[in-house]
């Protein structure tokens, strides 16, 4: 399995409810590096520019309202097989029907507050790695 660099953002529910840490040690326990990380306010740019991809969706402006919320920690995790291995530990998108042990069904609330982002592809890792550190 080759070594990966995927990229993770904790999203502003999980950093009000004070878990960045156990979020953060689970990616370690599980043999991914902390590579590069930020806390970060997004700007209203920011985040459209991030999830450009679903600008056409309903939910769209929900969503850029609610990662404006409050302040994002946005990492770089990187370890063999990272894009999948950190989309295993995330859980999927609805909490509610998240596995057991996943960040998600563990610390989100609602498919809007879900806690994590994590990039879905090797082009989106890519791409989203160079919009927040640049190359
Ligand atoms: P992912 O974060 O699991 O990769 P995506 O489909 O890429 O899921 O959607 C990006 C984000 O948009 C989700 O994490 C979630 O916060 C939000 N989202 C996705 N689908 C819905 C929906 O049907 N209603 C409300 N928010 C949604």
């Amino acid at each position: 399995m080759a070594v990966e660099r995927t990229l993770s953002i904790i999203k502003p529910d999980a950093v009000a409810k004070n878990v960045i840490g156990e979020i953060v040690s689970r990616f370690e326990k599980a043999d991914l590096k902390i590579v590069a990380m930020q806390m970060k306010q997004l700007s209203k740019q920011d985040a459209e520019g991030f999830y450009a991809e679903h600008k056409e969706r309903p939910f769209f402006a929900d969503l850029v309202a609610f990662m404006t919320s409050g302040p994002v920690v946005v990492q770089v995790l990187e370890g063999e097989n990272a894009i999948a291995l950190n989309r295993e530990l995330m859980g999927t998108t609805n909490p509610k029907e998240a596995a057991e042990g996943t960040i998600r069904r563990d610390f989100a609330e609602s498919i809007d507050a879900n806690a994590v982002h994590g990039s879905d592809s090797a082009s989106s890792a890519e791409r989203e790695i160079a919009y927040f550190f640049g190359a």
